[in-house]
């Protein structure tokens, strides 16, 4: 069964109130709180922490309250990771501390055999190790791009471009966890819970983050992380242990992960239902679930860079989709009447630098980068508009002045 049956299946399940965590009537009593205007104050704790930890220097960074993207003049000239120094980091609250001695990872559920299991930080680094290099892409990157570039209003984060990166993860499998604590054929569903500060909105203490996924996904190529770019994992990134779940929305891949359950039903949370669906004329009522992340490019420059006029400047950038490699990548400097092949450098890992000479005549110039991966994907000029603007994936139009 592919992702998106599957989505569909467990879609009519919640309609018809046959699934667990969070129902339908959850929802509407919900959005009839937050249309009365009942307001919560921030807990203690988050209104006491910074919300993100490393320095967020704004050569590197733009910061939206508890987030903070990469500006993509800072990954020109970097390899093909992004350093820890300038990835994204996306915060519904703030970055826990936790100690690492007294974590565990508690594994639960009616889906194990030998469950309850508890996990040292230890034993995890003990069991047989697996490095992957694949991205964390939040489901709005690129969000502001709906009103400014396709005049239509979305809320969330006004992300630009910048809400991914692409790192070397290292860590145990999910499913040698799940086949260790005795994983029951029935098991549909696993839910996995972080330990940062409840997220509380619209009035509501919607509790811990947590998104569950089907267990087929858990079992094909999941990460239960500990390290990054070498690294041990860095306090805003998850530490000490995070999940990654590769080509899937950002909010796969909870972070500071304190325990899994694994069900025998279909589980829901606010993050797969009233958050992280597309709603909007064309969908479902219900808002139509989805999974994975779609198809984008970026230059590694500023909105309105200025570059030197009538010299040959090398332009560089990234495309990526989580649906396969990219196969090419073409670039227009005149506002899309004209376009030129990039040529590709560098690995096609997770996503593809590309590079292409120009040389600008005095002016305003507008850039378009428009990525095709293998199996034939290719950007839109107009993304679908969803009210929440999740998946932008049109080409972006980048404004550079040459003088
Ligand atoms: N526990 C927890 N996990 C989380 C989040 C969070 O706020 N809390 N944010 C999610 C979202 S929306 C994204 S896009 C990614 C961002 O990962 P990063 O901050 O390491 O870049 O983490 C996800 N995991
Ligand atoms: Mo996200």
């Amino acid at each position: 069964m592919d992702e998106g049956t599957y989505d569909r299946q467990r879609l009519g399940q919640w309609l018809a109130g046959e699934a667990r965590g969070f129902s339908r009537r959850d929802l509407l009593k919900l959005t009839a709180l937050a249309g009365a205007g009942v307001a919560l104050a921030p807990t203690a704790a988050q209104a006491a922490a910074a919300p993100i930890v490393k320095p967020l220097p704004p050569e590197l960074f733009t910061v939206f309250g508890t987030n903070a993207e990469t500006r993509w003049s800072a990954l020109a000239g970097q390899g093909h990771l992004v350093p820890i120094d300038r990835f994204f980091v996306r915060n519904h609250t703030s970055t826990p501390i936790i100690d690492q001695a007294s974590w565990r990872l508690h594994l639960t559920g009616a889906g194990l055999r030998r469950g309850p299991v508890d996990y040292t930080y230890g034993q995890l680094r003990a069991l047989p190790a697996t490095t992957v290099t694949t991205a964390v892409e939040c489901a709005g990157n690129g969000r502001s791009f709906f009103t400014t570039q396709q005049g239509q209003t979305v809320s969330g984060t006004a992300w630009q471009l910048g809400a991914i990166g692409v790192a070397r993860w290292r860590g145990v499998r999910l499913a040698t966890l799940l086949h260790h604590a005795g994983l029951r054929p029935d098991a549909v569903d696993v839910l996995p819970v972080g330990l940062d500060p409840n997220y509380v909105t619209g009035g509501v203490d919607l509790g811990p983050v947590r998104r569950p996924l089907p267990v087929r996904k858990a079992l094909r190529d999941v990460l239960v992380a500990y390290e990054m770019n070498g690294e041990p994992l860095p306090p805003d990134h998850g530490a000490p242990v995070r999940l990654i779940v590769p080509h899937w929305i950002g909010i796969a891949s909870i972070k500071w992960l304190g325990s899994i359950e694994v069900a025998t039903e279909p589980l829901f949370s606010p993050w797969n239902t009233q958050f992280y669906r597309l709603f909007g004329p064309g969908f479902p009522a219900e808002g139509q679930p989805f999974d994975r992340q779609t198809i984008k490019s970026a230059f590694e420059l500023d909105r309105g860079a200025t570059l030197p006029a009538g010299r040959t400047t090398r332009l560089t950038g990234r495309s990526w989709s989580a649906a396969g490699p990219i196969k090419h990548t073409d670039i227009s400097t005149d506002g899309g009447a004209t376009w030129r092949r990039a040529r590709q450098v560098g690995p096609g890992v997770a996503w593809q630098s590309w590079e292409l000479d120009w040389r600008p005549p005095a002016g305003s110039h507008t850039l378009l980068a428009r990525a095709t991966d293998v199996h034939g994907n290719t950007q839109p000029d107009v993304a679908t508009y969803n009210e929440l603007g999740y998946l932008f994936n049109a080409a972006v139009r980048h404004p550079v002045v040459a003088a």
